[in-house]
């Protein structure tokens, strides 16, 4: 075992389930599959999967022909559906049914769906009942996914680099495409449509040009023939000064015309090679990106612009609201909200704003973003960061899923309690039908995909949640944790308190109590809170604690930046106050002296060092956790494993004595009784030097 299979792993279930099961799977009946690709891969992945955990295949049939049948179809390819009364109209076109079914006098299991795509995802749902151990018998699942647009991002460079990349090079051969195409593009669309991620961006934001040119296309356009079976479009950046760079013009200005026909005929040229193109992603005046404000044009006029050279074909555009000025005064964390806000309402209909999770940019812990909520007449997708640029690479273990529940469960109060982020982003709050989610991905070329086993369940979290955002992390960790490493109840146990405990202990060892970005210069990776000679203010980690000899954190009240009135007052009033913001947003909100009384009964400064104890205690556990299991676990992924839990140990001991030893310089208290000193000098952490980190 090396991690390759992912999600996709169909070794032989215990010998009871499998004679419980086997009756029930005797024949796979999907008419008409002849004639359709969807409906072969539908055809492949059951054969192989459940003749693989029932060690034997089933039998493949053209119609019902006794007891054990499972049929794949929908009213159009069968006529035993057709009669079936199902109900499948309310289940849209990605949509699914599986249930127990007595059809032309036999019993067996239907998988029903308008669309072919969603019976691609309801056959994927019936191996997932499978891999986890979920009787057949009376089965009755109707699902359908709650967000329209479910997308990975990739930051992959077209020289095969990936910005925060920690997974080797980019899987997308782009050298050797479209000749040559690498097994793993289908296997990475099989695992995708088995999450029911229906798109992916194939190039990094800070995007080149040369994507859009014809060379690039086709080769584009070879990813989406393997991608379209599995109900996967094709998306790609666009950089906005496309038009200057490979068009000849000499303006990229939105109101210019032979501005407007260049993105028309672009956007034309793109749908003649693929039709089923899904739109661009657009990074504009962000860190030094061209948009639309370098000709005086706002946001909105830049994303307008592109939208209407794709609406014709049904295309949309996501445009990113990662913005924040060079010598804007404000705090960086209101930048967002206060050039896009005002521009609610002027967005095209194929527009869709793609806004991080948090205000600042992927931190362990942010609070929502203020955006959610208050653009009600433009949808906004949520971007969430899989790679974990700033917890840890792909060398720490943290799962995301709690930090994703997190936020799409944070309560925007915009239309009262219960207006929560998911609702936002699911176009149920403000009624859009433009609905989306993307995930930066952490793919790259490494044999396990992502880095190590672990990093996978937060792709995998990712796409599940993405289908229904309101799922809990830990069911979908119970989840991954049985198709992964198999239903040991021992392995399920430990490694569901090791996944759940995981991102805290991350916070806890990096930034607690809501400090944010003090990560060292150049690669969000090691400790750096002393940083303060960055050229531009807000790169700074001091810029984010504020400490001195007083106390420490960001006031953000009115007294401060009041990045608090961005949000709905009920939120704002519970962010300004220092006893109801709670302990994990203290500091992000609040500055406050050293020794301010904490719930715990400690002060400030003792908890704070309590945190960063907290942290490396937390992983040392997941060390002796992980040890526990090792008879329980082929070799390969436990030793991959132990071995990177050992590395974050030490590492996680290196930003607890970093950081003691810097905030201590200058509170200048002594160690709280128990804390013992970091072992080396401040002057020693701050010469720590990495020559080379990976993902620039
Ligand atoms: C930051 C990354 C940078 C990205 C940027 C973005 O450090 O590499 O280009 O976000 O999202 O997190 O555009």
């Amino acid at each position: 075992e090396d991690g390759y299979d992912l999600w996709l792993r169909y070794p032989p279930l215990e010998a009871d389930t499998r004679e419980r099961y086997r009756p029930q799977l005797r024949q796979l009946v999907i008419p008409e599959r002849e004639r359709s690709q969807t409906l072969q891969a539908i055809e492949r992945e059951l054969v192989r999967g459940v003749g693989g955990l029932l060690a034997s295949a089933p039998e493949l049939r053209e119609r019902i022909e006794g007891d054990g049948f499972v049929l794949v179809a929908t009213p159009q390819t069968s006529r035993a559906i057709r009669g079936a009364g199902l109900p499948l109209r309310d289940l849209g076109d990605e949509g699914y049914l599986i249930r127990s079914a007595t059809l032309d006098g036999h019993k067996g299991t239907v998988v029903a769906a308008n669309t072919e795509r969603g019976l691609l995802y309801g056959s994927f749902h019936l191996l997932r009942l499978l891999q986890t151990n979920t009787p057949l018998a009376d089965v009755d699942i109707a699902s359908q996914p709650r967000i329209g647009l479910r997308l990975l991002n990739h930051w992959d460079n077209l020289d095969r680099t990936v910005e925060r990349g920690y997974a080797g090079q980019s899987i997308w051969d782009w050298w050797n495409l479209p000749d040559l195409l690498d097994p793993r593009y289908t296997d990475y669309a099989r695992a995708n449509a088995t999450l029911g991620i229906n798109g992916t961006v194939l190039n990094n934001v800070n995007a080149s040009a040369d994507s859009l040119t014809p060379r690039y296309l086709a080769k584009a356009a070879a990813l989406a023939d393997v991608f379209r079976p599995y109900g996967i479009r094709v998306y790609l950046s666009a950089r906005f000064s496309a038009p200057v760079e490979i068009g000849g013009l000499d303006t990229a200005d939105p109101k210019n015309p032979k501005v407007q026909r260049w993105w028309k005929d672009k956007a034309d040229e793109i749908y003649r090679v693929i039709p089923d193109f899904g739109g661009f992603l657009v990074k504009a005046n962000s860190e030094g990106q061209p948009g639309p404000q370098d000709y005086g044009r706002s946001h909105a006029e830049g994303a307008n612009l592109l939208a209407r050279s794709l609406a014709p074909h049904g295309g949309v555009v996501m445009w990113r609201a990662f913005v924040y000025q060079q010598d804007n005064p404000e705090d960086r964390a209101k930048q967002a909200y206060s050039d896009f806000v005002p521009l609610d309402g002027q967005f095209d209909d194929n527009v869709i704003v793609q806004v991080k999770n948090g205000p600042i940019d992927f931190q362990p812990r942010e609070p929502f973003h203020p955006m959610f909520g208050a653009m009600p007449s433009t949808p906004l997708m949520m971007e969430f960061q899989i790679t974990k640029e700033y917890l840890g690479f792909a060398s720490h273990l943290a799962y995301l899923g709690p930090m994703y529940e997190e936020v799409l469960r944070a309560d925007t109060f915009v239309k009262g309690a219960g207006s929560t982020v998911a609702k936002v982003i699911d176009g149920n709050l403000h009624n859009h039908r433009l609905t989306g989610i993307a995930g930066v991905a952490n793919i790259g070329s490494a044999r396990d995909w992502t880095g190590s086993i672990f990093n996978q369940a937060n792709w995998y979290v990712f796409g599940r949640m993405a289908w229904n955002p309101e799922l809990g992390a830990e069911a979908i960790a119970r989840e991954w944790l049985q198709i992964t490493f198999g239903r040991d109840p021992r392995i399920l146990e430990t490694g569901l308190a090791m996944m759940m405990a995981s991102r805290q202990a991350v916070v806890d060892y990096m930034t607690p109590l809501g400090l944010a970005h003090l990560m060292a210069t150049g690669h969000h990776y090691g400790p750096g809170p002393w940083v303060s000679d960055l050229a531009r203010p807000e790169w700074n980690p001091a810029y984010y604690h504020r400490a001195d000899r007083n106390g420490i954190g960001f006031d953000r009240t009115s007294e401060g930046s009041d990045a608090v009135s961005q949000y709905a007052p009920a939120v704002a009033k519970q962010f300004a106050s220092r006893s109801a913001v709670g302990d994990d947003l203290l500091l992000w909100f609040h500055h406050l002296p050293w020794d301010y009384p904490m719930p715990s009964g400690r002060d400030l400064w003792e908890e704070l060092a309590h945190r960063y104890d907290r942290g490396v205690q937390a992983v040392g556990k997941m060390r002796t956790q992980w040890r526990s299991l090792e008879p329980l676990i082929d070799a390969g992924r436990f030793d991959k494993t132990a071995r990177l839990l050992a590395v974050q140990e030490r590492e996680a001991q290196w930003w607890r004595d970093a950081s003691i030893a810097y905030f201590q310089s200058v509170s200048r208290r002594p160690l709280p009784e128990g804390v013992s000193p970091p072992p080396e000098t401040l002057e020693y952490y701050k010469a720590v030097e990495y020559p080379w980190a990976p993902g620039h």
